[in-house]
């Protein structure tokens, strides 16, 4: 007790040289922390190798923020994205750490709402939220900050973003999966390279830049194997699971998380074999897919599950959108591997792009794959292109019997009644 007393107090005193608002972040620990029990830790039958990710949820602004600080105090930086465009293998070849930034929580939305108009995305607006009432130790920690040209709602948002911190670095991404684009995309990706050397005064060279491949690889390896498990009948593990297990991997150190997903894939394996799961046999099995759910985004697959259905795969950024393809780090030279880096994440089939098929196909694919009875499509609110996307996506569905449910929301609870009814039919109707 004593020892817990003096690390919180250690815990507060460094959140302080971070200059967050104390009071305010108690009030968003003491939320996240009752929204964590009440979801999570309410799930019954978890596998045990889920005490690491509740662990490291626990010490999310704790212990790996101290991490963090040590890093830089041993000469590491950290480096902050928005956006699965940002390559981790070029920032972890600079000696640097990558952590995202994206917030699923609504915070100080009254100021929010003084620098962005009311219809933005709840994922743009959270952003804000989180710097202007400083709540977030990454943000704060961070040594650089990547804003990436994506959709509309984002890169006008950094120009107001830009004021507010002092180390923000922009990224222009492509529209377009032509030529033009591709050699834009990897325009960027040699100045973003140079601002990684810039920051850290190391020079990426080609043994390095493969390390972080390898690296990178390994943890997207361990990702597809977790995926690969949830096409079990039962279930081995809930989607709410696998979610945060995905969304640790955008904080946590890469190698230790990596061995925890395997971990846990080496307990699913067992499970399955056993023929034992978290839902039972024939419990009808649905793919999500739109806009990422970034931590504390819990509220449709916490409803989803708690109406009779399984989630067995994510289309999203926070999912399989973001690590389904691994980088060849077989290449030689410097210039090679930062080719091969381009052609990895050209592949992203986020919703910007136009036209953008291969999401579709992928969509597809998922439900193939994990045997999914239908899809639920997550759209925030105010997003243009996935909400755009999502009305073709439908259609192109249900061309092939597969039942789609759409589903436009936000960060606040308000819809949560409403939203339970609907999902609950499209359950009946899956069944
Ligand atoms: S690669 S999905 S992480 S841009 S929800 S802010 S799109 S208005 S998050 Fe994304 Fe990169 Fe694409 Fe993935 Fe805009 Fe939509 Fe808001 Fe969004």
């Amino acid at each position: 007790m004593e020892r817990e007393n003096s690390m919180s107090q250690d815990y507060r005193s460094m959140w302080e040289t971070l200059g967050l608002d104390l009071e305010a972040h108690d009030a968003l620990l003491g939320v996240l922390g009752d929204f964590y029990r009440d979801i999570y830790l309410s799930q019954k039958n978890r596998p045990e190798g889920m005490g690491y990710f509740d662990f490291v949820m626990s010490e999310v602004h704790g212990l790996r923020i101290r991490e963090l600080l040590d890093e830089k105090a041993a000469g590491r930086k950290i480096i902050g994205s928005y956006c699965v465009f940002v390559p981790e293998e070029i920032v972890l070849a600079g000696n640097a750490t990558l952590v995202g930034l994206c917030a699923g929580a609504d915070f100080a939305m009254e100021e929010v709402e003084k620098i962005l108009p009311r219809n933005t995305c709840a994922l743009i607006k959270s952003t804000f939220g989180f710097k202007l009432g400083r709540v977030c130790p990454y943000l704060e920690a961070a040594d650089m900050v990547v804003g990436e040209n994506t959709c509309d709602g984002k890169k006008k948002a950094y120009e107001s973003l830009g004021p507010l911190v002092s180390n923000l670095y922009i990224m222009d991404i492509p529209q377009v999966k032509s030529e033009k684009g591709k050699e834009l995309l990897r325009t960027e990706y040699f100045h973003f390279k140079d601002a990684v050397e810039a920051l850290t005064g190391v020079t990426i060279d080609a043994e390095r830049l493969r390390e972080g491949i390898h690296t990178v690889n390994a943890k997207r390896r361990a990702l597809h194997r977790l995926a690969g498990l949830r096409a079990a009948d039962p279930a081995p593990i809930s989607g709410l699971d696998a979610l945060l297990a995905n969304q640790v991997s955008f904080y946590d150190n890469p190698t230790r998380f990596t061995d925890a997903v395997n971990k846990i894939c080496d307990e699913l394996e067992k499970r399955i074999a056993a023929r034992q799961g978290v839902f039972s046999e024939k419990t009808p099995r649905v793919v999500i897919s739109g806009c990422p759910m970034a931590v504390p985004s819990w509220k449709i697959p916490s409803i989803v599950e708690t109406s009779g259905a399984v989630i067995v795969g994510e289309e999203s950024c926070v999912g399989e959108r973001g690590v389904r393809n691994l980088t060849d780090g077989s290449a030689q030279t410097l210039e090679a591997l930062m080719d091969a880096i381009v052609d990895r994440y050209f592949k992203v089939d986020c919703a910007i792009f136009t036209p953008n098929p291969d999401r579709l196909a992928h969509i597809e694919e998922m439900v193939r794959t994990y045997k999914a009875d239908g899809v639920i499509h997550y759209g925030l609110m105010f997003c243009q292109p996935y909400l755009m996307e999502a009305i073709p996506v439908e259609r192109a569905l249900e061309k092939k019997n597969i039942p789609c449910l759409r589903i436009d929301t936000d960060y606040g609870m308000e819809d949560v009644g409403q939203l339970k009814t609907r999902i609950e039919a499209f359950v009946e109707l899956i069944k």
